[in-house]
């Protein structure tokens, strides 16, 4: 197993979001992924830096348009690239979130040559970010990247796991039956991104019904996040795909400060240990999570279910 970070991806430090006309501060900051790396190290994860910037403008722009890619570059706060508030450029945002890409692409290429479990230890995250503009904290869409790389040698499903739905990552996929996109999250009635994420989202064209949304309510357990999983986990296995993508997102905690539902740091081992029997090459994608204390010892716990589900599989 892989785990990667970019050490320099506290270069993209926003400090505030607006949010119903007032500046609260940022949630989305560089201790996420500091947190992480010291829980994940302790419990014996081999946690390495990524080497710098190589993706290729080529590789981006399969996903982004090159109007949109210049924008980021120049720090352009217009609002033509933005669909919320909450999502500042700033000095170092271009290249933070170029590494993320990067890395997670680099990872994608390892499941290519054999790798089973690769984990891109990324922020900003990428979910909510669609051909040409930002939201939701996200500005390169990571897993699309390297949804699309992979799609090039077989069937990919992305299972979403944040809490909030990833409507750019369904964009991107929304005609296409070669990449299946399932998520599981908050009803968008009540949480962002609000427009998308609803169950009659199914795809258009080649892509009807190679997409599913699972939304739940807000206040959902164990025991509803189980259903909601094994039914997601039931729509890839009948996809049959080459790989398996997680955006993981650990808002899902009962703890996060902008989340709603109700999982315990221990139940992540078991939603890894459901995801091993897929038994597929898997790319776990940094998502969301935002409660500092929690987030490092529940990822451990999703890595020591889905490596606990591997080894017995032998
Ligand atoms: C990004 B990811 C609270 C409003 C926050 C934006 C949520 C973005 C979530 N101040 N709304 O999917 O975790
Ligand atoms: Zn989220």
């Amino acid at each position: 197993m892989i785990i990667k970070y970019n050490p320099h991806h506290g270069l993209h430090h926003p400090k505030f979001e607006l949010f119903d006309g007032k500046l609260v501060p940022h949630v989305e900051i560089p201790q996420r992924i500091d947190y992480m790396i010291v829980e994940l190290l302790m419990a014996g994860y081999p946690v390495k830096e990524a080497s710098d910037n190589g993706i290729s403008l080529k590789e981006l722009s399969k996903v982004h348009s090159l109007e949109y890619i210049q924008a980021v570059r120049n720090q352009t706060n217009e609002k033509q690239y933005k669909f919320d508030t909450y999502t500042p450029v700033g000095k170092g945002t271009f290249n933070t979130a170029l590494v993320a890409a990067n890395v997670t692409l680099q990872l994608a290429k390892e499941l290519t040559k054999g790798e089973r479990l690769a984990y891109a230890l990324v922020r900003p995250p990428g979910h909510h970010a669609t051909n040409s503009q930002m939201g939701g904290y996200c500005y390169f869409n990571n897993a699309a990247i390297s949804a699309e790389h992979l799609s090039k040698t077989g069937k990919v499903a992305i299972l979403d796991l944040d809490l909030h739905h990833g409507n750019g990552t369904q964009e991107f996929f929304y005609d296409r039956d070669d990449v299946l996109y399932v998520s599981i999250h908050a009803d968008p009635k009540l949480k962002f991104p609000y427009t998308t994420g609803f169950k009659a989202e199914v795809g258009v064209g080649d892509g009807k019904s190679f997409n599913l949304n699972i939304p739940l309510p807000l206040g959902t357990g164990t025991n509803g996040y189980t259903l909601a999983l094994e039914q997601a986990l039931n729509r890839i296995r009948k996809f049959n795909p080459e790989y398996l993508i997680i955006s993981f997102g650990l808002d899902t905690h009962e703890l996060d400060p902008i989340g709603g539902f109700r999982l315990p740091t221990g139940y992540y081992e078991l939603m890894g240990f459901l995801i091993s029997q897929l038994d597929l090459p898997t790319l776990i994608v940094q998502e969301g999570g935002y409660n500092l204390e929690v987030i490092g010892k529940a990822s451990v716990n999703f890595l020591n279910g889905l490596t606990a589900g591997i080894t017995i599989r032998g």
